[in-house]
């Protein structure tokens, strides 16, 4: 079975990598797939972003890096994918996600929405986050895969000692 793990990723963190990881052990194929999202200025454009998920899941042969535009089930379809990964941190996740769920199933029945919970240690974190902390001089490199964080810095010409 091929999952869609759709997302911004803007960028990948230890909590996105945690779920793709854990993904790729229950299915037989994970697909990252980053939004071209033309409403949002994102940090990293979808190469830079699609290059750093690349870089982070190296290590797993069944997960692939790809982007889409428009909607998410379509993508779906057309990847031969019926399940929808996404994960789930708080409540106000849940709120979320089981609305856009509710909203895919809808627009195609055949796609399902699975949801891995966090793990205890990346509750707290999202891609905001850790931009908001990089902003404002402090060192993500706990937070986001290795070789994702000296793109960070470099963004915010924020090297600290
Ligand atoms: N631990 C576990 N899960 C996490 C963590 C963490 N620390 N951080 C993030 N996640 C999960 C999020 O809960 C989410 O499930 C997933 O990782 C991706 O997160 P983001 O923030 O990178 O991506 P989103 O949530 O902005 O992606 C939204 C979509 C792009 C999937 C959505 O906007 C979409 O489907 N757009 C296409 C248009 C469409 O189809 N619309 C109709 C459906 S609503």
């Amino acid at each position: 079975m091929f999952a869609i793990y759709p997302g911004s990723f803007d960028p990948i963190t230890l909590g996105h990598l945690d779920v793709i990881e854990r993904g790729s052990r229950l299915f037989e194929r994970v697909i990252v797939a980053v939004l071209r999202n033309p409403n949002k200025t994102p940090l990293f454009t979808i190469a830079e972003r699609m290059e750093q998920i690349r870089r982070s899941t190296g290590h797993l042969i069944n997960v692939e890096v790809d982007s889409f535009d428009g909607l998410t089930v379509t993508y779906a379809k057309m990847r031969q994918a019926n399940v929808l990964l996404r994960g789930l941190r708080v409540l106000s996740d849940f709120e979320m996600e089981l609305q856009m769920a509710h909203t895919n199933k809808t627009l195609s029945e055949a796609v399902e929405t699975v949801f891995l919970a966090t793990s205890n240690e990346h509750s707290f974190l999202s891609s905001s986050l850790v931009k908001e902390i990089a902003k404002l001089g402090g060192r993500i490199d706990h937070l986001v895969p290795q070789p994702v964080a000296p793109d960070i810095y470099k963004c915010y010409a924020k090297i600290l000692p």
